[in-house]
């Protein structure tokens, strides 16, 4: 069935697009179509040709694109709570990874679920995205790390997207960690596991972008370049984790790569800011991994500014360094530890998202946009980002579907 013409009204419409901060049209409405967004605009304005749709009054209450987390690595196994423990009497995440903790403890629980298991787990992490306004969900493998594992996490993350009302964009990321038994020989397990891994994956229609950690404790920039190689073989656009917990510069080598995204970015130089421009490569600001470490370098948010890269918020969850299960309160994280504004971080879940995936599609409240809206008990938009742990989302309209 085509979802019906719909034209929402006795609104405030977000829309991220046009002069006004937050594109913000006041007494607003929103014409809905099969094929998305056909005009949004203020209520004296409506064209007559949408002027018969069925009308939907949101009785005054704010409409925003949906929300879009670029960052994910929701599907995996097993928890970490035992090193927050550890982490909290005083052992740092390096620490825990060199002892054969950290993302390697993950891998293990990981490997042992069925593909089952890895979705049943992932559920109730994706249905509290959801339940935030969440439309468009990305989702990493690299918990794996064996050429199966790595396919399963794919293949579950894509089953996802058949089970709940969202899309799904997922990134092969066997460049997360150099497993157990290949430590010390990082070069043989990419030429052993990651390539192959990548492959088949590509193969199995499972990958829409390849990412890798370029770190001290990960992959160097050299076994990256060759990960993004291959990437480009096979037509996969790229991104990275880079500059995290050092300066190995990461984000230039993503950018010569013409990267999607480069995330976390605590350590990046001006220089580095100014390859990201260049190369239209989006930042990804995780500050989820930022509180959950207690790090004390901020990413250079002045530079982003001054530069114009735009500037992705995702929550980057994960069991290790970011469990961090909610959106709205990454936005709050990213200015109260940042101090972006609510109207960039807004943007930043929004249409700066849908560029960090490449997804030209979504992300404002646009004509010839998808029609992926959310609706909330908000009188303006910086409420979004201002409370802490308070969720007032209203309703979700995803495809057009009220
Ligand atoms: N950086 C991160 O913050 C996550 N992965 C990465 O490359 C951490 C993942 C984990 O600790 O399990
Ligand atoms: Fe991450």
């Amino acid at each position: 069935m085509r979802q019906p013409n719909a034209l929402l009204v006795n609104c405030r419409a977000a829309t991220m697009a046009g002069p006004h901060p937050y594109g913000l049209i006041e007494e607003a409405a929103v014409a809905l179509t099969p094929d998305g967004i056909l005009w949004a605009g203020p209520e004296a304005a409506i064209p007559a040709a949408t002027a018969a749709f069925p009308r939907h009054d949101l009785g005054g209450r704010l409409v925003t694109p949906a929300l879009i987390d670029c960052h994910t690595h929701l599907v995996h196994g097993g928890d970490r709570a035992g090193e927050f423990e550890m982490r909290l009497k005083g052992a740092s995440y390096e620490e825990i990874a060199r002892a054969g903790g950290g993302i390697v403890s993950t891998v293990r629980a990981t490997r042992t679920a069925s593909e089952e298991e890895l979705i049943a787990a992932a559920l109730p992490r994706l249905d509290a995205l959801i339940a935030e306004g969440v439309s468009t969900v990305e989702i990493k493998s690299g918990y794996g790390l064996d050429v199966e594992t790595e396919l399963t996490m794919l293949r579950a993350a894509r089953r996802l997207a058949a089970l709940r009302p969202v899309e799904i964009v997922t990134s092969f990321l066997g460049a997360h960690a150099v497993p157990a038994e290949y430590k010390g020989r990082a070069d043989a397990y990419i030429d052993e596991v990651c390539l192959p891994a990548l492959k088949a994956a590509h193969d199995e229609g499972l990958v829409d972008a390849v990412d890798g950690f370029c770190e001290g404790i990960a992959f160097t920039p050299a076994q990256i370049e060759r990960v993004f190689g291959a990437a480009k073989a096979l037509g996969l656009p790229v991104k990275l984790h880079a500059e995290q917990l050092s300066n190995l510069g990461g984000a230039a080598l993503a950018a010569r790569s013409g990267a999607l995204s480069a995330d976390h970015l605590e350590y990046l130089d001006e220089a580095g800011v100014a390859a990201m421009k260049k190369a239209g490569t989006v930042a990804v600001i995780l500050p989820g991994a930022f509180y959950t470490l207690r790090e004390t370098q901020s990413p250079p948010i002045g530079l982003f500014r001054t530069y114009g890269v735009p500037m992705a918020v995702a929550s980057d969850l994960n069991p290790g360094s970011s469990p961090l299960n909610s959106l709205l309160l990454t936005m709050n994280m990213a200015c109260t530890l940042f101090r972006m504004t609510p109207e960039e971080a807004l943007a930043g879940v929004t249409h700066n998202a849908a560029l960090a995936l490449g997804l030209g599609d979504r992300g404002k409240i646009a004509p010839g946009l998808r029609a992926d809206l959310a609706v909330w008990d908000v009188t303006h938009p910086a409420e979004l980002a201002y409370r802490i742990g308070f969720n007032p989302l209203h309703q979700r309209i995803i495809g057009g579907w009220l």
